[in-house]
């Protein structure tokens, strides 16, 4: 089934002059990209896009990070794309997420209080359709 996925290359993406890659490996698994933008997030894009993770320990470190530089926002569309991104990205932690995958080649642990694993991808397509609507309104 053809559905949309909400993907961020995070700041340290972005800073890192990773984005063009990670968007290469995305169409190269043949999904293709609809929307796409650079942006500074606001606090309150964020509060609301991390809203499940309110409360946790490191929702203000995240959120501090997030707004450390400019994100590149896209929607992926494809079938299945919402469980396939998250196979192409890998497991949160970069360190032993699974070489082949963006945070497993690109990415790894910088000793900081919040994991800085490179990409977001929507989870579910509840996820997805309200991601899309707060970084596309
Ligand atoms: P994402 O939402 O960014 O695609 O990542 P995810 O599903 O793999 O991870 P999630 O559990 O939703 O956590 C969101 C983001 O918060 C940061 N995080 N840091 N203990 C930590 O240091 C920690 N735990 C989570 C990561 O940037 C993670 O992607
Ligand atoms: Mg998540």
């Amino acid at each position: 089934m053809t559905e949309r996925t909400l993907v961020l290359v995070k700041p340290d993406g972005v800073e890192r002059g990773l984005t063009g890659q990670i968007l290469a490996r995305i169409e190269a698994k043949g999904y293709k990209i609809v929307e796409l933008k650079l942006v500074q997030a606001t606090r309150d894009i964020l509060e609301k896009h991390y809203e499940e993770h309110q409360g946790k320990p490191f929702f203000e470190p995240l959120v501090e990070f997030m707004g450390s530089g400019p994100v590149v926002a896209a929607v992926v569309e494809g079938n299945r794309v919402i469980e396939g991104f998250r196979s192409l990205a890998g497991s949160t932690e970069p360190t032993t997420a699974p070489p082949g995958t963006i945070r497993g080649d690109l990415g790894r642990d910088w000793g900081e209080k919040v994991q800085k694993n490179l990409v977001h991808g929507s989870d579910s397509p509840e996820s997805a359709d309200r991601e899309i609507g707060i970084w596309f309104a």
